[in-house]
């Protein structure tokens, strides 16, 4: 049974491993919009404690055939009070729907273009991170090293030069939050962690300082200090970089 955290007055409900990985913008659109929701963890058990690779996937797949959605997957978000209730799947779906609903996309249709091209550079830079993060055994060595070298500095110099020459550098787009400052903050935060000098004051202080800033939502900061905030993992236990 996976751990379950119910929030009586949520109408919504999340479901994913009990890592950060792809629900962790999601839970942070959630906590800014100041919505309730409960949260179905897989792969941990009610007291916190975490599964077996073999036991995680067991209690994915018999929640998955309980699922009424035609692409089960995880994350997955349901609406209980939409009649009938509305299931969905695919995290950028659910951003998008969900910054739709809670007015976390842009203001203009220049500002929404913006947003769109960012979330899918933004999967692109997550599908490399995630490729080498789950590169296991003694592979792992040359593929962090390549992605320190080769890979990261792509993203991150786009990023930073992206940032840098905006009026508003604390936002990736017009001056207040959108669904990719949940999304990249997630992937910088956790670059801070992976490669360490990747973002700091002498390499890309525009980055760090758009971090820092994020840090200091207040929904933000309360959010990273309750009891239901994970640090860790951020992808799955069992990865090289987790
Ligand atoms: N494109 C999908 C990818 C979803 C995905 O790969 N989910 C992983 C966890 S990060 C999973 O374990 N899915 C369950 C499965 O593959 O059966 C999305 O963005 O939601």
């Amino acid at each position: 049974m996976p751990q379950q955290l119910i929030d009586e007055h949520a109408r919504l409900t999340l479901g994913y491993w009990g890592i950060r990985g792809l629900a962790q913008p999601i839970r942070f659109l959630l906590v800014c919009a100041q919505v309730p929701f409960s949260e179905v963890r897989l792969g941990v058990f009610q007291d916190g404690t975490l599964m077996t690779e073999a036991q995680e996937e067991e209690d994915w797949q018999s929640l998955r055939g309980t699922l009424d959605m035609p692409f089960p997957n995880l994350p997955y978000l349901i609406d209980s009070g939409e009649n009938p209730p509305l299931q969905l799947t695919q995290s950028n779906a659910i951003l998008r729907f969900l910054a739709r609903r809670y007015d976390f996309y842009g203001d203009t249709e220049s500002e929404r273009v913006k947003i769109d091209v960012l979330q899918d550079e933004a999967y692109d830079f997550r599908n490399a991170i995630i490729n080498t993060a789950y590169t296991r055994g003694d592979d792992y060595t040359a593929a962090y090293e390549h992605f320190a070298a080769h890979t990261l500095p792509k993203y991150l110099d786009g990023f930073e030069s992206y940032l840098a020459a905006r009026r508003n550098p604390l936002f990736f787009v017009g001056s207040r939050l959108s669904l990719v400052d949940f999304v990249l903050y997630e992937l910088l935060w956790q670059m801070t962690l992976m490669v360490p000098v990747s973002i700091s004051a002498h390499t890309r202080p525009t980055l760090l300082a758009y971090i820092q800033h994020f840090e200091t939502i207040p929904q933000i900061a309360s959010y990273r200090r309750s009891d239901n905030y994970i640090t860790h993992p951020i992808n799955s236990p069992w990865a090289s970089f987790a």
